[in-house]
Formats: C-alpha cells, sequence, structure tokens
C-alpha cells in the first residue's frame, strides 16, 4: 500500500491541479493531434512530465521554425524523436502552432499548493537510527531504475540488491544524499522531491515543489534542498528535516522577464547554491549561511545551459546548448575570464576532473559529435580531443583508477563504451557488454575497485567490472537503470564524479 500511496496521491493531485490549464482556443485537430502524439511524454494539458512543458512562457528561447524542426527530426540528446515518417508538413506545423498558443488559464504552482502536497510519512526521529541491514554503510549505491519508475538499494561489497522500491513517475537528474548518508532526495520531472531512510528503507516525507521540475541540490550542511523549475519559472528551498518549503525565489531579471532554471548545484566550500539560467544570461548564487537567503546576480555574455565547477568552485565553466564556446566565470570576481574552444555541443554536466602531469584537467563529453574534450585547468586551453565511437553522455572516474570511462550514448555505436587511459589520454579499451543494447554511465564503488555501468534497456542490466582488468565479474537484471550514486563518492564530493 505504502508503495501505491504516491503514485495515487500524485495522479489525484496532478489531475486536480493540472486540469484547468486546458486550452478552449485550440481547434479540435491541434487537441487531437497533441493527444495522440505528444500528450504522453509533455503532460495532457502541455505542463510537462516525462519531457518538458510545451507552453509559450516555457518556450523563448525557440522560433517558430526551430519548433517544426524539432517535431520532424526530433531532439539531440534528449529521449524527443522526430514524427516526420508519421505526420505530414501540414499536422507538424498545427502543432507547432498549438504549443504557441497561451492556453486559457496559466497554470500555476503557489506557496499553498506546495505546502497543501506536503506528506510526512514519519515525522523526523521516529524511525529508529540503527540500519535494518549489515553493510558498509558508505559503500552503498543507490541506482534509479527508468522503466518501472524504481529504484534499488545495493551494497557496494557483494553487489547484493538489498531493496527494491517505487520511486516517483520519472526522476530526473542524480538523486543527492544527506551529508552522513542517511537519507536519500529524489526529484521527479513533474516536480515531487522524495526523502527516503535509507536506514529504515522507507519514504520519511514527500512535497511537490512544481509542476515541472529539472533537479535538486542539497546544501553542504544538509539542511536545505533547492528545487530548479521550468513550470513555474522559480526556484525552491526546503528544509530537509521535513521536506517544507521555506521560500520560492520566482526567477526573473531586473525587468521581470522570467527564465526557467536550466538546474541548481550544490557550491559546498562556498555554502550557497548555483543555478543556471536557460532564458537569460545570468548566473544565480544563492549563499545559504546568512541570516536572510537571497541572490546574488552574475551577468554573463551568453546563456549558460550547462555547468560544471572546479574543485575548489572557484570557477564555473558554462556553455550555452547553441553556442560552440565554453565560458570560464570567476565566481568571486563575477565575470567571465576566458573563452573555451568547445567543438559540438559538450555536456559538461557530465565533466570530471584528474591529475595530468602535475595539473588539474577536465575533460566532458559531447553530445554532438564523437570525442571528448581535455581541458587544462590553469590555462583553460583544450590539450587534447579524444576522438569516440560516437556522442556520449556520461563520463566517470575514481581518484584510485587510472581509468576514465566514458559512453557513446548516442547513435549506432550505443552498446559501446570506451575506458580511457588518465595517463596516456588515449582509449585504452572499447567494451561491447550486450551487442545492440545502450551501454551508459559508470560509477565506482567507494575505493575505486568496481565500475558498475547501466545496460539502458527494459530488459537491461547492471554489470560490476574489475575496474583495473576491465573483466566483468557480475551481471544482475535490472530495468532500464540510468544512473547510480555511491554514498562516499556523493558525499565527498569526489572528482571523478558528479556533484
Ligand atoms: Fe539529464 C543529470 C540535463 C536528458 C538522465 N541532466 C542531468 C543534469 C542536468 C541534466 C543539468 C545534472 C543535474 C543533477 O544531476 O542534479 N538531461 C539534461 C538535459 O538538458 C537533457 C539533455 C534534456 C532533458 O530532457 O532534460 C537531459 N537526462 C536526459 C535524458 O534523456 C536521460 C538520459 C534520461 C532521463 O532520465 O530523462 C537523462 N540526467 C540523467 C541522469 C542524470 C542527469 C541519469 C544524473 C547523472 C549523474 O550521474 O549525476
Amino acid at each position: 500500500w505504502k508503495c501505491i500511496l504516491p503514485s495515487l496521491i500524485l495522479l489525484l493531485s496532478s489531475q486536480s491541479t493540472l486540469a484547468q490549464a486546458s486550452s478552449t482556443h485550440a481547434t479540435a485537430s491541434q487537441i487531437e493531434l497533441y493527444k495522440d502524439h505528444c500528450a504522453e511524454c509533455h503532460g495532457v494539458n502541455r505542463t510537462g512530465a516525462m519531457g518538458p512543458a510545451l507552453l509559450p512562457d516555457n518556450l523563448s528561447r525557440l522560433k517558430l521554425k526551430k519548433a517544426i524542426d524539432v517535431i520532424k527530426n526530433g531532439r539531440t540528446a534528449t529521449q524527443m524523436p522526430g514524427f516526420s515518417t508519421q505526420l505530414n508538413d501540414q499536422q507538424i506545423s498545427t502543432l507547432a502552432d498549438y504549443v504557441f498558443s497561451q492556453p486559457d488559464v496559466q497554470p500555476e504552482w503557489t506557496l499553498k499548493d506546495i505546502e497543501h502536497s506536503h506528506i510526512l510519512y514519519h515525522p523526523n526521529g521516529s524511525l529508529p537510527d540503527k540500519p535494518k541491514f549489515e553493510a558498509d554503510l558508505k559503500n552503498l549505491f543507490i541506482v534509479v531504475e527508468l522503466e518501472d519508475h524504481s529504484a534499488t538499494l545495493l551494497n557496494g561489497d557483494t553487489f547484493e540488491p538489498i531493496h527494491r522500491f517505487k520511486t516517483r513517475f520519472a526522476l530526473h537528474g542524480g538523486p543527492k544524499y544527506s551529508p552522513d548518508g542517511r537519507y536519500v532526495y529524489f526529484a521527479s520531472r513533474d516536480g515531487w522531491i522524495s526523502k527516503y531512510d535509507i536506514y529504515n528503507m522507507e519514504f520519511v516525507a514527500e512535497v511537490r515543489a512544481a509542476i515541472n521540475t529539472r533537479n535538486l541540490a542539497i546544501s553542504k550542511d544538509g539542511k536545505y534542498a533547492m528545487v530548479a523549475n521550468y513550470l513555474p519559472q522559480t526556484l525552491v528551498l526546503i528544509d530537509t528535516t521535513d521536506l517544507k518549503p521555506v521560500k520560492i525565489f520566482d526567477v526573473a531579471d531586473e525587468q521581470g522577464v522570467p527564465s526557467r532554471v536550466s538546474a541548481v548545484y550544490t557550491a559546498p566550500p562556498r555554502n550557497s547554491f548555483i543555478a543556471a539560467l536557460k532564458d537569460l544570461k545570468e548566473v544565480w548564487e544563492i549563499p545559504y549561511d546568512q541570516p536572510e537567503i537571497t541572490v546574488r546576480k552574475i551577468v554573463v555574455d551568453d546563456y549558460l545551459d550547462d555547468f560544471f565547477f572546479d574543485q575548489p568552485y572557484n570557477h564555473l565553466i558554462g556553455a550555452s546548448r547553441d553556442s560552440k564556446d565554453g565560458q570560464v566565470i570567476d565566481l568571486d570576481l563575477g565575470k567571465k575570464i576566458k573563452t573555451i574552444d568547445l567543438a559540438g555541443m559538450p555536456h559538461l554536466g557530465s565533466g570530471i576532473t584528474w591529475e595530468y602531469k602535475g595539473r588539474t584537467v577536465m575533460a566532458t563529453p559531447n553530445l554532438k559529435d564523437g570525442q571528448v574534450s581535455v581541458i587544462d585547468m590553469t590555462t583553460w586551453e583544450v590539450i587534447k580531443r579524444i576522438e569516440t565511437k560516437g556522442p556520449g553522455f556520461f563520463m566517470r572516474s575514481h581518484q584510485n583508477s587510472k581509468y576514465a570511462w566514458v559512453d557513446v550514448f548516442f547513435g549506432p555505436n550505443k552498446d559501446l563504451m570506451h575506458v580511457i587511459n588518465k595517463e596516456t589520454l588515449e582509449i585504452e579499451k572499447t567494451l561491447q557488454p550486450i551487442p545492440g543494447k545502450t551501454a551508459a554511465h559508470i560509477e565506482f564503488t567507494k575505493d575505486g575497485s568496481h565500475a558498475l555501468m547501466s545496460i539502458w534497456d527494459k530488459d537491461g542490466a547492471l554489470i560490476v567490472y574489475d575496474a583495473n582488468t576491465l573483466k566483468e565479474v557480475k551481471r544482475l537484471p535490472m530495468k532500464k537503470p540510468s544512473g547510480k550514486y555511491n554514498v562516499h563518492n556523493k558525499t565527498t564530493y569526489a572528482s571523478g564524479t558528479s556533484h
């Protein structure tokens, strides 16, 4: 019953709140076409679900011509397929017009809605502090399985699942741990934030922060969660004790022009959250170690959809999805100090760093081109472009491993995984675990001795490799496992993984 409950509440609250957003001016054919081809991923009322919201206020950077192209040909590096074989030009342009039409009632999600959605399953302190299982608590993994919206708690020493449980619909971004690793916080694309007690293997609280959410970040002290949203265009600060909302930041510039938030990150040495804005040329920093939590706005030259930070969090490396250049922002000076020549569409969010010949380098896969760029973090020059068998999504390493792993997520070679030697910057080995099935997303064990890979398929698997010999040691069947997250690596903000 506990597993069904969150889905039921989601269904009921989604229906009651979102029903108001339907458009009465839309033509019957628009509504029909949308229902048949778009609603499953973008929500019945265009408010977003697996895919983003399709409402004019959420599409300010999209031109009609580009919208037609996306419907026809799909969008690189997303789950958006092309419809050119199913729909004719007239139908495609009818749909494009529809997504730019205003709904009769703007969907809203106010503080009241957030408070109303709040569910407390177990008040703070009411569950035992002793874990219900034996394991190294720092070497646990949470593996998100997208196919049936579940997650598995995995023992990182034995690679045995400890518990499998239902999550909210369509999680996105990495779940984040509390500093002690006892709790994990999930964000779903439709705005639900869930707090899960790993020791007791129970959800303890949930709240719906928005209608369409990107991700969440946890403060260094573990007291706050910050949630980044597309709809409404807000950042929502939440008290992690019980997931009650603390403050809503309406995201807009001085003139009131609003922006979706691409993502929010924690900057532990700065005691702040840093947010990437989709529709404004600004970066927002929100320090939380002050009596009043306010925003510091840094104006930048271009949109920064995607971010990476150096380990001390002095610099932010950002890129717009439409630009070939990366920008290096000095966070203390609050200005750009360098442009990096990055071809294609770098996926900076998946970047990692390591020490190479006495200097720190960062490496990032590319969503459009088959290459990994390696950048010297002192000079900000690209020192190497490593050719790969196709565009990649995720990259990983561990400080105890001499290898960095990068997938080939897109295209005909999606079943390959490259293993790069961090000392030579050459591909040492290319693995093909299951021909035809996408191999993606690596995470290492606490000590770096093993690398865990996802076979991104309905009948997929989690494959454990010896990180030195690169030999397979175990295969666990899983349902479209996507990301996996090691407690130690995440809570220590290890350099080889996402933070
Ligand atoms: Fe993600 C993380 C953005 C599509 C799976 N993705 C992130 C993060 C960002 C991001 C900014 C870092 C936030 C964090 O972890 O807190 N993702 C985007 C996009 O803009 C993009 C291209 C388009 C979109 O639809 O949002 C996109 N992402 C996808 C997918 O299609 C993936 C493959 C499947 C899915 O879940 O929808 C996907 N993204 C992931 C995963 C992470 C992620 C598994 C966490 C990686 C990690 O190891 O931390």
